[in-house]
This record gives structure tokens, C-alpha cells and sequence, in this order.
């Protein structure tokens, strides 16, 4: 089945945010970000922003009717800067306008003066500091140390990640529209419906019930619109609700870059130890997670970094600290993998450094210490793993040996262009760390004609949640797919959602649609059992019939449905959906957090011109855990993204923030993203059929963010090109590998005539 999404994208038809019809004396938002990243508020000036034509009225933290605060996890975020600003781009006021344009205008006439105070932008300096969002965080398994003197290799070192820009193809943005008896509607285009019908709560000092937010669908979101919607929603809602006309703002780029926070960089401290059969013995890992201003979700981020920290091996002997550090920065946020990637880096730069001491192929080490099932997780899972799986399926379909071959020989054969390959095996846990927030409702009618439609609390953001969830209904119902209609999601059908985040919200949504339309069904087929007078088992719904032991009856879904309403029988259902068996005791740090892991493995293939430090990636060669999918389409359209957008974060992406805390990277012309022309020119995806049930909706697993870690590889594969060209020289695991990057590491501490010059070649 194609994505239901697929004719309407194509036509231009889907709506979004910007496509909704503006309802007559409609308003327009812009908001004022601070200039400088620290420091305290002496004077705000608005009276030439107020002066001019069209300008309707500018809020200020003074005009907030409830509390200033938009903080999730940790209440340290005020919506609008009070007497301090902790960021470049915090909202200090927000300006509203007949046009977009006069709001524009007016927010460039807003004059602020502000004592400076220092800035920091580094996470070991905020850590030196003691300046911490939450306290620091530690996994233990076994003991390091009492294992170090059984490693008869022993390796430390540092590495570093970036951050990197959502960028969503639609900016945020939020629609607020009063409604009658003090209550207000929302369209916002975010992840977390709830989440922004909390914030609006909160700021407005108005209970939830009165508070409806509504999303069709975003123009992607990747963990940007988990959290960060509610900014935009809360100045939409709050301006709204005082001059009791609808007000909307829909953020530019460049304003989108610069005030919302991106994924979170990292910086690490790591010991590994192996024993002389390259088994990993111990591994010592501090983490210093880049906050920014606020927490954000960082506290969640930065445990799932530690969940992530050993990848997909088993390593007996685990220490791992993370230290959440607050820095002048916008609030990082959720992203695609969230922390996962950069606790899965941190390992993989630690077995590299182990492999290029050793003079072997990383590979060595990695397929040595693959987690196998019963193997238990830092944090006390067992795993029931598919990883070994994965790799020697990898190893055999691929010809790995062959393609390592193919490299040693094209880098013997020729000085200027070096190849280079690595390994990714990943490992990714299912379901969101904070067990509570496993749980899903969904409410399903079926109406006299036969036509069914459904809400749920998941958001369609692209990823095909809605061809999922419809595909569950027609498969109990067994309709054709266009009898059913996925409804928007609606803070007002379906109450308390958790964000459409964690690759959960298929399994989560799908679980209760699949309850909700059981319990339909299975009301419609007793109504026939006792008409025929037969057992409910002999009853089933088949090709829009219902068939009785085997043998199709006449009657049809549509008149099964009349039928049913005609003898009084309930049409609809509201199901509610918690996953079972999870549980984490986090004073412990001990538990079986995650309801399934999703295993892979990708061989990764680049080429570098050792001349200019320009590269391609040539091929992501995958074998994948789907367990069984339920549409290939959309979840190899969720791979490929991935994979690419793992690319970028590693290769090309490179947010820029200048020792000020302002961002230089802040438009597509200084912040390059992955496009056509630099997209491997093979992705190659083999499925890995597990036959293992598992937790997910008709065990199709989870696929939203295991796929972008595969990404890792093209640093790797990068780093051994370089390394194939310039064998001595030393440079750090520090990523994104920009081309200016490697071309520094090509000619980085060059031994005396280790490279010699072709002058005529170049
Ligand atoms: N969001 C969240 C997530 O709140 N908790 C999680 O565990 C998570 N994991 C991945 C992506 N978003
Ligand atoms: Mo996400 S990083 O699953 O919002």
C-alpha cells in the first residue's frame, strides 16, 4: 500500500500550518530574539516599533495572565524574557500586526539595552563551572576498574559531535483562534499536541479542557517540533486571548535557525580496554552534552545516550557519566536518534582508535563483540538480539571481504584518490525512556454507511503513520483502504497524548486503533454468532464479507454495520494502549526500559580526492531488523531519509556559533544539507526477516530513527580514506568530517616524505 499522503503531496494539495484559510481580522506574529546571548535587561525600548502603521499591540513577559514558564522537564524556561536573556534569539517580545510585513517592520524598530554577562558556549567549561541542568548520570556494569589489568590493550581518547539544524521543511509556526465561553483553539504544527495544549495552559492561567489544539500534519518535524512548537503556539495563544482576534505566525528560516535549539553536540572522554582476543573487556565513557540556556529535554536526551553508549557489543565491564551542561546557547532539543547517535559515535571513534593502534580493520574488533541474545545492557535488559544476524548477513550478501579488497587495490593502484569503508552495526531501543509516556489512545467510529474514521494522538509528519494506522483497520475490518478517513489529531478527541516521538508512535497508536477496532469487530461478529446461532469463532470478516466457518455470506460490511445499528450495537470505540513488561527504577539505573531493540548493520563506501578533501559517498550497503514489515514502501522511505540525514549530521552539516553564542550557520547558504547530488549514489536495503515475536504493531518495528546512526559509518569510512592517503598523521574523532576537515587531516602532521609530491598530477 502506498502512502495514503502520496497524490495530495504531489498535487500540492496537502494542507499544512500555512495552508489553513485565515479567518477574517486575522493578526500576524513576529517576535523579537534577543541580540546577545547573556546578559541583563536595562531598558526595552517599543514606542518607534508601536508608532508604526498596521502595528496592533507588542506583548512583553508583563502581559502573561498565567506563568511565564514553558519548561517540560525542568521549570528554567521563561516564554519571554524577563530581566535576563540566556540566549541569542530568546523571545523578549512579541509584536502583532495586521500584515506579516508591518510585524516584520516593527520588530526591527524594538530597542534593547543589555549589560552583558559572560557567555559560555563550550559544555567543559559549563561543567568546570558547575553550571548543570540536572545532576550527572552514571550506567555501571561490572567493574572497569578492577578490569584494566586483564586488558592487554588499553586505548583513551576524546571525541566530539556537532549539532545539527532540524530543518524541517516547513519553519514553525502556530494559528491561535478564540472561541466562545474563554476558550481557545490552536493549529500548530508540532509533535506534541498535548505538550503545547500544556503550555498555552500554563501561560494563559486557562485549564485544558478549554484549550484545543489541532494538527493535520507538518512538513516534518525530526524531534524539532517535540517540544520547541509550544514557543510559537504559547506568543500565538497568549496575543490571541488578549485582543480576542485569532493571531498567527509562521517563523522565517532564519528565524527558525536562529531561535530554536538543533541536536545536542557532545563532547567525550573514553578508556577502552581488550583483552588478546579483541574482546572488549571494560569501557570508561564521560559524556558532556551541550544543554544550551534551558533543559529542554535534555534530561531525556542525555539518558538515552547513556542507553546508547556500547551500541550493539557487549562489554562487560561499563562506566558511564553524563553530565547535562547549561551553556548560552538556544535549548537543544530532541533529534532524530536523541542522544542515541552520539553515545553510538563515542564507542565506534573508541574501537577505531583501538583498530588504528592495532593496525587491523575496525571491523576485527566489531564483529568480535556483537551482543548476543541474553546478553544483559548496562542498564539491565536482556537483549534479544538480532545483531550478529545483521552483521554475518551483511558480511555474506555484501561480500565485505571482496569489498575490502577492492578498496586495498583501487588505494594501491593510485596516489590522489583514496577509498575508504566502515562497518555500522546499530542497536536502538524502543519506546520512550520515561515509561509513563508508553501509552496511546484511539478513538474509532464506524458510521451506518460502512465508512470508518479514526483519531489517535499520533501527528503525521511523513513518516506514514496514518497509512500504518489506517492499514490496521483495514485489516481488522477487512475494507478497502478507502473506506476509512485518519482524522486530524485533536487535543479534544484524544486527551494526554505523548509527542509523536521515540519511533513509537506506529506501535503505540496502531496497538490501541488494533484494540478499539477488535472490540468493534468483535461486538458486530457475537451480533451474528447469536443470529445464526453459532459459535463467535466460526464468524470472520473477509474481502467486505462476513464468512461463516470458512464460507462467504451475502452479507456485506456495509449492511453488517446497519444491522448493527439497527439492533442498538456500539459503532465506536475509544481504546487506550500502555506497552507492557517495561520498567526502569532510575535511583538503580536498572530495568527493562525498552519494549524491543531494532538491529542493522551498514557497510559504508567513500571516496576522497586527496587533493581537494572533497569526497563522495558511493555506496550504504544494509541489512535491516524490520522484523516483519507491514509496508516496505514507507519504511524504506524512512530508511533512505535517515541514512542521508545521518550523512549530513557526519559529513557536511556544521553548525557554526561564534564564541559570542550568536549563530553563523544561519541559512542555507552557510549551513549545507545533504541534496541530490551529494546522496550516495547506491543505498542498497536487504531485509532481515525475524520470525521472534516482538511488541510492535503486527511486528513491523519501529523504523523512524534507527536508520539516520547508519550515517555513523560515513565518518568512519571517511577517516580510513584519509588514513589510506596519510597513515601517521593524527587528528581527532571530531565530527562533522567537512571537506576542509579532511583536507586538513590528509596533510596533518606528515612524516618527512611520507607523501610524495606528482607535480605534474596536480
Ligand atoms: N522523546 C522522549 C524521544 O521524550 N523520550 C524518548 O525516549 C525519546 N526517544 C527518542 C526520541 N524522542
Ligand atoms: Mo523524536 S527525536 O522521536 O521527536
Amino acid at each position: 500500500m502506498k502512502n495514503i499522503d502520496a497524490y495530495t503531496h504531489v498535487r500540492g494539495e496537502s494542507v499544512y500550518l500555512d495552508d489553513i484559510p485565515l479567518i477574517r481580522g486575522t493578526l500576524f506574529g513576529a517576535s523579537f530574539g534577543s541580540p546577545v546571548a547573556h546578559g541583563v535587561i536595562s531598558a526595552l525600548d517599543t514606542s518607534d516599533a508601536e508608532a508604526l502603521p498596521g502595528v496592533v499591540r507588542i506583548f512583553t513577559y508583563k502581559d502573561i495572565t498565567g506563568e511565564n514558564q514553558i519548561g517540560g522537564i525542568v521549570p528554567d524556561e521563561p516564554l519571554l524574557a524577563g530581566d535576563e536573556v540566556h540566549f541569542c534569539g530568546m523571545p523578549v517580545a512579541f509584536v502583532v500586526a495586521d500584515s506579516v510585513d508591518a510585524a516584520r517592520a516593527a520588530v526591527k524598530k524594538i530597542k534593547v539595552t543589555i549589560e552583558p554577562l559572560p557567555v559560555i558556549t563550550d559544555p567543559r567549561e559549563a561543567q568546570v563551572q558547575g553550571e548543570l541542568i540536572i545532576p550527572p548520570r552514571t550506567f555501571q556494569l561490572g567493574n572497569t576498574s578492577d578490569s584494566w589489568p586483564q586488558c592487554t590493550h588499553v586505548f583513551e581518547g576524546r571525541a566530539d559531535t556537532n549539532g545539527q539544524e532540524h530543518l524541517y521543511i516547513e519553519t514553525q509556526g502556530a494559528y491561535a483562534v478564540p472561541q466562545e465561553h474563554n476558550s481557545i483553539k490552536i493549529y500548530s504544527s508540532t509533535q506534541g499536541p498535548t505538550a503545547v495544549q500544556r503550555a498555552v495552559s500554563r501561560v494563559l492561567g486557562l485549564p485544558m479542557h478549554l484549550v484545543e489544539v489541532e494538527v493535520n500534519r507538518l512538513g516534518g518535524g525530526f524531534g524539532g517540533k517535540e517540544d520547541q512548537a509550544n514557543t510559537w503556539a504559547a506568543l500565538c495563544a497568549l496575543a490571541a486571548h488578549h485582543l480576542k482576534r485569532p493571531v498567527k505566525y509562521s517563523l522565517h528560516r532564519m528565524e527558525d535557525m536562529a531561535m530554536t535549539g538543533k541536536r545536542h553536540p557532545y563532547s567525550a572522554d573514553f578508556k577502552i580496554g581488550l583483552n588478546d582476543e579483541l574482546k572488549i573487556m571494560a569501557y570508561e565513557v564521560t559524556f558532556y552534552q551541550n544543554a544550551g540556556a534551558a533543559a529542554d529535554l535534555s534530561p531525556a536526551v542525555l539518558e538515552r545516550t547513556l542507553f546508547h553508549c556500547t551500541n550493539s557489543y557487549f562489554i562487560p565491564n561499563v562506566k558511564a557519566t553524563a553530565y547535562s551542561c547549561r551553556t548560552h546557547l538556544p535549548p537543544n532539543t530532541a533529534f532524530r536518534g536523541f542522544g542515541g547517535p552520539q553515545g553510538m559515535f563515542m564507542i565506534e571513534a573508541a574501537i577505531a582508535k583501538a583498530a588504528e593502534a592495532l593496525g587491523i580493520p575496525a571491523s576485527v574488533i566489531q564483529e568480535k563483540n556483537l551482543l548476543q541474545t541474553g546478553d544483559e545492557f548496562p542498564y539491565g535488559q536482556k537483549a534479544q538480539s538480532e545483531a550478529p544476524e545483521c552483521w554475518h548477513k551483511a558480511s555474506a550478501l555484501y561480500n565485505l571481504a571482496q569489498m575490502h579488497k577492492e578498496v586495498e587495490s583501487f588505494n594501491a593502484s593510485g596516489k590522489w584518490r583514496k577509498k575508504g569503508l566502515a562497518c555500522m552495526p546499530i542497536c536502538f531501543g524502543i519506546s520512550f525512556t520515561k515509561t509513563l509516556m508508553n501509552q496511546a489512545r484511539s478513538l474509532v467510529h464506524v458510521y451506518t454507511d460502512g465508512s470508518v474514521g479514526i483519531t489517535t494522538g499520533a501527528v503525521e509528519m511523513g513518516q506514514g503513520v496514518n497509512t500504518k494506522i489506517l492499514q490496521v483497520a483495514a485489516q481488522v475490518f477487512s475494507i478497502q483502504p478507502g473506506k476509512i478517513k485518519i482524522h486530524t489529531t485533536n487535543t479534544f478527541k484524544i486527551a494526554n497524548t505523548s509527542p509523536s516521538a521515540a519511533s513509537a508512535t506506529a506501535d503505540l497508536n496502531g496497538k490501541a486503533t488494533l484494540m478499539a477496532c477488535n472490540a468493534i469487530a468483535g461486538r458486530l461478529k457475537k451480533m451474528i454468532a447469536e443470529e445464526l446461532n453459532t459459535d463467535v469463532a466460526a464468524i470472520t470478516l473477509k474481502d467486505e464479507y462476513v464468512w461463516v466457518n470458512g464460507e462467504r455470506t451475502d452479507r456485506d460490511w456495509k449492511s453488517l454495520v446497519m444491522a448493527g445499528h439497527i439492533k442498538r450495537i456500539g459503532l465506536s470505540e475509544h481504546a487506550h494502549y500502555a506497552t507492557p513488561e517495561i520498567h526502569f527504577d532510575a535511583t538503580k539505573e536498572k530495568g527493562h526500559p525498552f519494549a524491543y531493540h531494532v538491529y542493522g548493520t551498514a557497510i559504508v563506501g567513500v571516496t576522497v580526492d586527496c587533493i581537494r578533501g572533497t569526497y563522495t559517498v558511493d555506496t550504504v550497503k544494509v541489512v535491516h531488523d524490520f522484523g516483519a514489515s507491514m509496508n516496505m514502501a514507507v519504511d524504506l522511505g524512512q530508511i533512505e531519509g535517515g541514512i542521508v540525514q545521518g550523512i549530513g549530521w557526519m559529513t557536511m552539516e556544521e553548525v557554526v556559533y561564534d564564541d559570542k553564542g550568536k549563530l553563523r550557520s544561519n541559512a542555507l547558504s552557510t549551513y549545507k544539507v545533504p541534496d541530490i547530488y551529494s546522496v550516495p549514489e547506491e543505498i542498497a536495503v536487504d531485509c532481515l526477516q525475524t520470525p521472534n515475536d516482538n511488541l510492535a504493531i503486527f511486528r513491523s518495528k519501529a523504523v523512524g530513527e534507527p536508520p539516520l546512526m547508519y550515517g555513523i559509518g560515513a565518518y568512519f569510512a571517511l577517516r580510513n580514506a584519509v588514513r589510506a592517503f596519510n597513515a601517521t598523521g593524527e587528528f581527532p574523532f571530531s565530527a562533522p568530517m567537512t571537506p576542509e576537515k579532511v583536507l586538513m587531516a590528509l596533510y596533518e602532521k606528515q612524516k618527512e616524505g611520507a607523501i610524495e609530491t606528482h607535480e605534474e598530477t596536480i
